[in-house]
């Protein structure tokens, strides 16, 4: 039977572990320290970014693939899990947050603080590692090494304006505006969300010209945009045994999707209660916030939002030329995330 996603782990963690002992004999408890933190933090997620580089490259060459194929896909896929998980360990400390895939946020264990900070660089390390072990004598190596740094890069720089658009005690809504919340969305998720593992799979197909790439990236960061849509609302309105975390983005002072809508249409009065209440962290205030919200139906406009998203994204879809990227690829994806709840 064919091997499933899940199943490389084991090989990929012991390849990482098995390594360490040739640091100059590293001191066991470090060995143990760094097994524990990538059991903690890279599996268990939704593995949907993972899964998605076989998934597309299965549409992409329409043919059987070769065990190797499956084999470096799924590596792939990995790679993108091990990067998930060092930005949502350093995530997790910048947004406060206390819950993470229904477990204490890794740095709020006890005996790892802030830690955890070097504990992301490891992650980062990790994946180069890997790249290298399974992909050096590939042609399209450099390709995909440039790809993860590349698309790391992006996604500091949205981590960056989500948090200066966000300063902790200083609320300023004049700071936020609906433009300003679809440049850090698409930096901060688009492109490692969505972008990065199609991308991946066509490097791997060899279909990795300008024009292709293009063709999946003008859809897929829309699609990453409407990703983070949902991760909003879900912030504030997802069930946290569900959605596995806490939301915090109201008392975090958040340019979020809600808080954007609620400014657009909110009364001189209301701003104020917003001004008075938003981005502090005091459960009365979070409460009257909320309250707002639902006095200007900010749910049924994110439903509206939700529909429009997936009608707009499937008409670019059924534009795209079958011949320069299957559009499978990203129906795929789509169907996936509309109406997701976690
Ligand atoms: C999602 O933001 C974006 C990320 C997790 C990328 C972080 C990037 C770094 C360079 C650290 P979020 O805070 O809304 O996610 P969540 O709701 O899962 O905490
Ligand atoms: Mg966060
Ligand atoms: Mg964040
Ligand atoms: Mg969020």
């Amino acid at each position: 039977m064919e091997a499933k996603f899940e199943d490389y782990w084991e090989e990929l963690r012991n390849e990482i572990i098995s390594e360490l002992p040739s640091y100059g004999n590293m001191p066991q408890e470090g060995i143990d320290w760094i097994e524990r933190c990538i059991n903690y933090t890279v599996p268990g997620g939704k593995m949907n970014r993972g899964k998605s580089v076989l998934v597309s490259l299965q549409c992409i060459l329409k043919r059987e693939l070769t065990e190797d194929e499956i084999k470096k896909a799924n590596i792939l896929g990995w790679a993108i899990e091990w990067l998930q998980a060092l930005f949502l360990v350093s995530d997790d400390i910048m947004d406060a947050s206390i819950t993470r895939r229904g477990q204490p946020c890794w740095y709020k264990n006890e005996d790892v603080g802030l830690i955890a900070i070097n504990d992301t660089l490891i992650l980062e390390s990790c994946i180069y590692k890997l790249l290298k072990k399974y992909f050096r004598s590939e042609k399209y190596y450099i390709d995909i090494v440039e790809l993860f740094h590349e698309i790391s890069y992006t996604t500091e720089l949205g981590q960056l304006i989500d948090l200066i658009t966000a300063p902790e005690n200083k609320v300023n809504l004049d700071k936020f505006s609906m433009d300003k919340y679809i440049w850090i969305v698409r930096y901060k998720t688009a492109f490692y969300s969505f972008y990065l593992p199609v991308a991946l799979a066509m490097i791997m197909a060899g279909i990795d010209n300008e024009q292709s790439l293009k063709v999946a990236k003008d859809i897929l960061i829309p699609l990453g945009e409407y990703f983070q849509v949902q991760d909003d609302y879900l912030d504030c309105y997802g069930d946290p045994k569900f959605i596995g975390k806490i939301g915090t983005d109201i008392q975090d002072n958040k340019c979020s999707w809600l808080v954007n809508q609620a400014l657009k249409i909110c009364t001189p009065e209301q701003r104020e209660i917003l001004n008075e209440n938003y981005g502090q962290n005091d459960p009365v205030k979070i409460q009257k916030v909320k309250d707002l919200y639902k006095e200007l139906k900010i749910e049924e406009l994110y439903k509206q939002y939700e529909e429009e998203s997936y009608q707009r994204i499937s008409d670019m879809i059924s534009k795209v030329d079958p011949n320069v990227v299957s559009p499978d690829v990203f129906t795929k994806f789509m169907n996936r995330i509309y109406k997701r709840t976690k």
